[in-house]
């Protein structure tokens, strides 16, 4: 028989008193505390009552993976992600060069709250600290992202030494922790000297550029590096910067140069790993980091799983599909017409470049999508209005995402290897009288997500690891700092850092290897 918590102890479960009871967790996050963290407040409320899954109850009534049931694979590598425009700050130190967020952020009314990432978290300066935030939460991997603008402040020609040191410390630092470095090489913070002189991804010199600093940072990481991703997210930087003009550099392009745009981005993706190849130490490993458009199946059928594989591969055509196939999808081609991007078959070659994995950031459903007799064979429905989000009016709540998107990439394209390379949500994250944030929401939105994770790598879909966004509250692009994604909250008046109640959470989960 299930045990079904009578509605007075539901009531006793909302009570502050209940919730802050003393737990042998907190006993622990208090000598941490002590020890380590000093500068870092609220660890010691932050309680998890579980016990050890060794001992518990076997009766009906304990969830599976309270049993070490539900688990991960052996190994499964658990992370966070940050990036570096949106944590870094120091924007004009050791030589750093300008990037198109720098002029963005800078330019009137294009940020929610008038804010800027000139100096976000500095973690330029804390990095130290961060690294020990990382730690704390027994997370193994840190994808973060490599400023291209202090590494060639002006995008090309001379390369700039203390731009590169500041990363070897970065990575001394995480390796002397015992945490495997997922660096990023472009997350949208392109040096601004190449939108002056060639319109940025405009032009296919922005590719070429991109692929030789691939290769230096490349050669100079390599030692330490594995895993390198080369791009974060075709799509938002192709639609968000060039077509609605609401990320930077704020260009509403017409659809043909947009669809060039889009065509520059995937060979820069190409030239890069090619680059990469061609300079690091053999073994590395490299990869996209892409926000696919997720179609999911509004009813799980095998007529509309296939319709929502079909339209999975038609809706990224411009991006994993070509990477992956090295062609562009005859629908795509039939409805771009004479708006196609103009192209050669040696960029088919270089854009689809064999890489050693791919990476999803999955964070919402794209499309609900049935099976029809149309051409395409499927449709894609409308969002209720009534659809839930979360605190971003954009992150709609769809677990299941994270259980499709992967497995429909491992099926279109025999990828054998995949990284979820970001998840996370935005939380309202109200600070408690007692100075701690409890966002459950966040941890529902989380268990969640993790569950449909879990159901993937059961039935055997290849992913590797998880990158939880994102480590610490950061600078949210158009958002400011108004949207908060971190596991630490983090005080933008003061640089402390707070470790919210969904720290404990990924904590234990990691712990366990398991949904807790
Ligand atoms: C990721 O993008 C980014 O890689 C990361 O840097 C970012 O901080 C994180 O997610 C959280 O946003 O036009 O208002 O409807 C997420 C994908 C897709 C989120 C486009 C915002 C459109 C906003 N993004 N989306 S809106």
């Amino acid at each position: 028989m299930r045990r079904v918590c009578p509605s007075a102890t539901v009531r006793f479960c909302s009570d502050s008193k209940f919730v802050l009871a003393p737990t042998s967790d907190v006993m622990f996050f208090n000598r941490l505390s002590r020890r380590h963290f000093a500068r870092i407040a609220g660890w010691s409320a932050l309680g998890i009552s579980a016990k050890p899954a060794e001992s518990a109850e076997t009766d009906q009534g304990t969830p599976n993976r309270l049993l070490n049931q539900n688990l991960f694979p052996n190994g499964f590598l658990w992370g966070t992600a940050t990036s570096a425009y949106q944590i870094e700050g120091a924007v004009n130190e050791d030589a750093r060069g300008p990037s198109i967020w720098d002029r963005f952020a800078h330019t009137p009314g294009k940020i929610l709250d008038q804010s800027n990432a000139d100096v976000a978290n500095d973690h330029y300066h804390r990095y130290k600290e961060d690294v020990q935030l990382i730690k704390e939460l027994g997370a193994k991997a840190y994808r973060f992202s490599i400023a291209w603008p202090r590494i060639f402040p002006a995008g090309t020609g001379s390369p700039n030494p203390k731009g590169l040191d500041f990363y070897n410390r970065l990575l001394d630092e995480l390796l002397a922790n015992g945490i495997e470095p997922f660096p990023t090489l472009y997350h949208w913070d392109l040096p601004q000297a190449l939108q002056d002189r060639f319109g940025g991804w405009r032009s296919r010199d922005t590719s070429k550029a991109f692929a030789d600093y691939s290769g230096y940072v490349a050669a100079r990481i390599s030692d330490r590096v594995k895993n390198i991703f080369t791009i974060n997210e075709c799509a938002r930087l192709v639609h968000s910067g060039y077509g609605a003009g609401i990320d930077a550099p704020g260009l509403t392009l017409s659809q043909p140069e947009l669809n060039q745009v889009r065509h520059h981005v995937a060979l820069g993706h190409g030239l890069s790993v090619q680059a990469i190849r061609a300079n690091a130490r053999s073994g590395t490993r490299v990869g996209p980091a892409e926000n696919l458009e997720v179609c999911i199946p509004a009813i799980e059928t095998p007529a509309n799983i296939r319709a929502s594989e079909v339209a999975t591969r038609e809706l990224n055509a411009g991006y994993l599909t070509v990477i992956l196939e090295g062609k562009y999808t005859d629908g795509f081609l039939e409805y771009a017409g004479a708006n196609a991007p103009k192209f050669t078959q040696e960029d088919l070659r270089i854009i689809s470049s064999p890489v050693d994995f791919v990476g999803l950031n999955i964070y919402v459903p794209h499309h609900y999508v049935v099976a029809t007799e149309s051409a395409s064979g499927f449709a894609l429905l409308p969002f209720a209005a009534s659809f839930p989000h979360m605190d971003s009016n954009w992150l709609r709540i769809a677990p299941e995402a994270m259980y499709w998107a992967p497995r429909q990439v491992a099926k279109l394209w025999e990828v054998k290897s995949i990284y979820i390379t970001e998840n996370g949500t935005s939380a309202s994250d109200e600070l408690a009288a007692d100075g701690n944030i409890y966002d459950v929401d966040r941890i529902m939105y989380l268990r969640n997500y993790l569950t449909q994770l879990q159901r993937a790598t059961s039935e055997g879909v290849p992913v590797l690891g998880y990158f939880l966004w994102s480590l610490m509250d950061n600078f949210e692009w158009i958002d400011g700092y108004e949207k908060r994604f971190g596991l630490y909250r983090v005080d933008f008046a003061t640089q402390r850092r707070t470790p919210k109640l969904s720290a404990s959470f990924y904590r234990e989960l990691i712990k366990r290897n398991a949904v807790v």
